[in-house]
């Protein structure tokens, strides 16, 4: 049998969060003796909630947040969480689409895509992400698949930000067949499109493994070898690529429950160099799925958490936040905040 020693005893009591459990173990310098003395009553200090971020939406849920500026214009793409209250798997068959003119107010377009969008598709409107190239807006979309087992990523492509899209292509660009890396069939979600200054496009997404790769000018077909990153600290989902000043930041989702982690790197496909944890995780979500956009020379990050009322695993709410960049070119860490950034309108702008 295991005896605890003097120095268990006094880590585990330093380890204790609550004071009141340790007096109930009996941790603490009181005297073991015989004497009757009043036991000192140690206040329990309530930690404060931490503080949730400010929705964007408050009439549906909202999730995975994707976001574009267009003519001095951000366009925010979320997934439409529709489960019940208490539902315990994800209810997701559209996104919707808002913009805004100042990152304050923000107009609602409705749903620019459908899952039955896809003919071959059977539904699940996870993580997208939407790119404008040549005058066209292209819609990558991840959607359970009819015939190949698993999550499959499609295409829509439309002539407006706010669609409707239509399918691009008639099949899936990525299929969960195509990628042998790990055996869970959700692991070809969350994509991320990103157009090189050089003019080459490259898809990123995994759930678990990170993978990408090239796209045609078209940005309908891949162009090569669908290419693993390895060596990501505790990498989950959700990679975003965005270019600042130069360096290209690789944000992900990162452990589970998720928080936000990036790397720099000093081109599109790296080498990167894991800069640590850029917001911390949700409490009442696991998940987070972030998108980084500059706009009227500020710089932004969105995410998602559960603080609309009613919210939860399921039934999630995106919000936005203000992203500095250190002198350094590294990432200020971001706290949520309660009101969300300050108005920052392009004055051409008509909401
Ligand atoms: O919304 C469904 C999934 O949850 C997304 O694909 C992940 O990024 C996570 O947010």
């Amino acid at each position: 049998m295991k005896t605890t020693t003097t120095k268990e005893l006094t880590l585990a009591c330093a380890s204790m969060a609550s004071m009141a459990l340790a007096g109930l173990a009996g941790c603490g310098g009181g005297s073991s003796g015989g004497s009757a003395a009043v036991a000192a009553v140690t206040p329990v200090v309530a930690t404060p909630a931490p503080v949730m971020g400010k929705p964007i939406v408050s009439d549906i849920f909202t999730a995975d947040p994707s976001a574009m500026v267009d003519n001095g214009r951000v366009y925010l793409y979320t997934g439409h969480d529709e489960a019940a209250a208490g539902g315990n798997g994800y209810v997701m068959n559209e996104w919707r689409v808002y913009s805004s003119c100042d990152m304050k107010n923000w107009t609602d377009h409705g749903s620019p895509l459908n899952t039955t969008a896809f003919a071959w598709a059977k539904g699940s409107a996870w993580a997208a992400d939407v790119v404008k190239r040549n005058g066209k807006y292209y819609f990558y979309a991840p959607v359970d698949h009819k015939s190949i087992p698993g999550f499959s990523i499609g295409v829509a492509v439309s002539d407006s930000p706010i669609g409707p899209f239509v399918d691009a292509r008639g099949s899936a660009l990525i299929t969960n067949d195509m990628t042998t890396q790990t055996s869970i069939t959700w692991d070809d979600i969350d994509p991320a499109v990103f157009v090189d200054p050089s003019g080459q496009a490259y898809i990123y997404w995994g759930n678990t493994v990170l993978k990408y790769a090239k796209l045609k000018a078209n940005m309908i077909e891949l162009d090569g070898p669908i290419v693993t990153v390895g060596g990501i600290d505790s990498y989950t989902e959700a990679p975003y690529m965005n270019l600042h000043d130069g360096t290209y930041y690789l944000s992900f989702a990162h452990h589970f429950p998720e928080d936000i982690a990036y790397m720099t790197g000093p081109s599109a496909t790296g080498p990167w160099t894991y800069r640590g944890v850029l917001m911390n995780a949700n409490s009442g979500v696991k998940t987070i799925h972030q998108a980084i956009i500059d706009f009227n020379n500020k710089s932004y990050i969105f995410y998602h958490n559960a603080a609309l009322p009613g919210g939860g695993e399921f039934r999630r709410s995106v919000a936005v936040e203000e992203l500095h960049y250190n002198t350094d070119g590294t990432m200020a860490f971001v706290p949520q905040t309660a009101a969300g950034p300050d108005a920052n309108p392009t004055a051409s702008c008509k909401p």
